[in-house]
């Protein structure tokens, strides 16, 4: 397992955060404690069984897959943790909003892969250095259990050409693949135990295959932007304000849920979606919904 990379302050140092501009990436960087995640996966799955068959207005995978810090306390709560954002500080600098956070969950012993992929392709905030993926393992992410996989330094491309393949084992909404060839050796495991996080930047170039494991491979994943960062395709977006302020008023801003899925909390949950598909949609050859 590869050490945790260490910090100071708590906080990145100048070398760490000038490997994350090299590389596009960066990790295995203590986010919370192990204790912590653990009981935050023990939530999580306390959450599935209460709430599978709840009468919520959509399946209670979509709440899982986007924007799941608008319904459940506890993602924003790992969201908005001090210690992440120290460290997310580091490299978007002191005013930071969450954009989105959400759950990748892969069975054990299934099929499912994330493409290769760039996250901003469909985003709408054209190609910007103010957006930073915190993907927060809550079980072990090996090679066996399908890590992410991250290309080094490929964050220095432009937004390239991506194709929808809608795969049904594909995990991303339009199964979105980078159509560049990626040579495996090229490909870098990302490695993280519970507890741990990644980095990674919007233009990264990443995706991640199978889990072969006996144990569910779960991530809590958090986008951060800095409130200069802009929607380009609709008239409104949505983000919760983390640390700092916002100068620029380009987000609305959403409050943190006081308990899992309040009505308020839900409603507002789908207006950002309808509004965020059209986002997310953009271009779409099938019309499909948003992780339903
Ligand atoms: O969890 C995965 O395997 C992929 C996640 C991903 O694509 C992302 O966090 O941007």
């Amino acid at each position: 397992m590869p050490d945790t990379l260490t910090l100071q302050n708590g906080k990145l140092s100048q070398t760490r955060q000038d490997q994350y501009w090299t590389d596009g990436y960066l990790f295995p960087l203590p986010a919370i404690d192990r204790d912590m995640a653990l009981a935050a996966r023990a939530e999580f799955e306390q959450i599935e069984r209460d709430w599978l068959d709840a009468d919520l207005p959509l399946p209670l995978n979509a709440y899982k897959r986007v924007n799941a810090h608008v319904v459940m306390p506890f993602v924003a709560e790992i969201a908005l943790n001090p210690h992440v954002l120290d460290i997310i500080e580091g490299i978007i600098g002191p005013d930071i909003l969450v954009y989105s956070a959400e759950f990748f969950v892969k069975e054990p012993h299934t099929d499912h892969v994330v493409s290769m992929h760039q996250d901003l392709t469909y985003w709408g905030m054209g190609a910007i250095d103010g957006l930073v993926t915190a993907w927060i393992a809550l079980s072990p992410a090996t090679p066996a259990s399908g890590c992410m996989d991250f290309v080094r330094g490929s964050h220095k491309n432009p937004i390239l050409p991506h194709e929808d393949t809608y795969d049904e084992n594909n995990l991303l909404s339009r199964g979105q693949e980078v159509r560049v060839d990626v040579d495996e050796q090229d490909k870098i495991a990302i490695e993280i135990h519970p507890g741990q996080m990644s980095l990674h930047h919007g233009l990264t170039i990443h995706g991640s295959g199978p889990n072969t494991s006996d144990d569910r491979r779960i991530a809590c994943v958090v986008r951060y932007v800095r409130p200069d960062m802009k929607q380009q395709l609709v008239d409104e977006d949505f983000a919760m304000l983390a640390r700092g302020e916002d100068r620029f008023g380009n987000f609305t801003h959403v409050p943190a849920p006081e308990k899992n899925f309040a009505p308020d909390a839900v409603a507002l949950y789908d207006h950002i979606r309808k509004i965020e598909s059209q986002i997310f949609m953009n271009g779409a050859k099938q019309k499909s919904d948003m992780y339903a």
